[in-house]
């Protein structure tokens, strides 16, 4: 009779955990805590995250516990991003000269008190042998099962997963990330970019590397995140997603690029009402992948069109790009306040707000525990 009555609750609870697993159905204790903890956390605040913000800053490389963020308001990024480019052509520093060695020690600091981790992969185009930027048309066609170049596709995600696996927290575990590939993928500046590949190839490129990282190489730490630049609709979103049995995290790259914020903020709104209908009729973490305000020329831009956008929704992340410096030609790249910075005052009121999340607020909810 107990049992009786209990089958029916049993059968429902055992499907509505197996709709909320990750997108990898073997993925790690952490990994899937982590996956539910984010679907919570984000009706509570968006976390800000920062690429690269553990190895340097605007004016410093490699100072032990620096960040430009931390100068700033004594805390450190909910969400640490970091980028693999060149690790499969086994390099031992990626495209923007960060060795590997110091990011695993990076990506363990980060986790170890909490953090999220984030990596995007800016790879050398498989036909040309050139960087992720030299576009051409057949470049993805090239490394589909049973292509030319797929065999040389296959031993770059070998490398990968060889990274991804010696990534291990304080006891062992293997350390949750969120793997964002093929990012931006309706631009055409990426040689996965849309003049370059069709919607099927794409697609079928997304579901190789979850499946072959997965099944074949054993990967289970990861949540996959499917990533757009500015987009006008939802088809237009849509047009290249791989499905949602491959997907956790949806997201977006938007960058504010003349000095008008309304529109910035209009647009910005615009995007993520649609991009949090999608991802609530999925069930998948709407984020905002990417964005950045090169070289912050408003003062007031983290309060007056930051801050508004994500107020109005329930966004699980923003990642601010990073802080470059100055380049050999002498042009600065950076996107997040430093010591002395024009809008450091105002990102610290940013930072204030109930609904920002920095590192002290998201220590404490141990997004990798039950
Ligand atoms: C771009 C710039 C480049 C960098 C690339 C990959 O947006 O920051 O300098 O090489 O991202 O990180």
């Amino acid at each position: 009779m107990r049992t009786i009555l209990l089958l029916p609750f049993l059968v429902f609870s055992y499907i509505a955990n197996a709709q909320s697993l990750p997108a990898d159905k073997q993925a790690t204790r952490e990994t899937v805590n982590l996956y539910h903890n984010l679907q919570k956390l984000r009706q509570k605040g968006c976390m800000f995250g920062h690429q690269d913000d553990l190895a340097y800053g605007v004016h410093w490389k490699y100072v032990e516990g620096n960040s430009d963020l931390f100068e700033v308001t004594g805390d450190y990024p909910a969400v640490y991003g970091w980028e693999l480019g060149g690790l499969e052509l086994d390099s031992s520093k990626n495209l923007d000269a960060v060795p590997f060695d110091k990011m695993r020690l990076f990506i363990r600091q980060g986790y170890a008190r909490g953090g999220v981790i984030t990596i995007s992969w800016h790879f050398t185009n498989p036909l040309t042998g050139k960087s992720a930027w030299d576009v051409g048309p057949g470049a993805v066609a090239s490394i589909l099962p049973g292509a030319a170049q797929h065999a040389l596709y296959k031993s770059w995600l070998q490398k990968l997963a060889a990274f991804f696996v010696s990534l291990r927290g304080e006891h062992g575990e293997a350390i949750p990330v969120i793997f964002r590939p093929f990012h931006e993928l309706n631009g055409n500046w990426f040689w996965w970019g849309k003049k370059w590949c069709t919607p099927n190839e794409l697609q079928q490129l997304y579901r190789f590397t979850a499946t072959y990282l997965r099944d074949s190489l054993q990967v289970h730490q990861l949540l996959y995140a499917f990533n757009t630049d500015r987009f006008a609709n939802e088809a237009e979103y849509l047009e290249r997603y791989p499905g949602d049995e491959w997907v956790d995290v949806i997201g977006f790259d938007i960058y504010q690029r003349n000095n008008n914020n309304a529109q910035f903020l209009q647009d910005a709104d615009q995007m993520l009402t649609l991009l949090e209908k999608i991802a609530n009729e999925r069930n998948k973490l709407p984020a905002l992948t990417e964005f950045g305000y090169g070289t912050l020329p408003d003062s007031t831009w983290w309060t007056s069109t930051l801050l508004p956008a994500l107020h109005r929704h329930a966004i699980s992340y923003a990642l601010a790009w990073r802080n470059a410096g100055k380049s050999p030609q002498g042009r600065y790249e950076y996107y997040v306040p430093f010591k002395g910075e024009a809008s450091a005052g105002n990102f610290l009121q940013f930072y204030k707000d109930p609904r920002t999340l920095f590192q002290k607020d998201i220590t404490h909810e141990k997004l990798y525990a039950r």
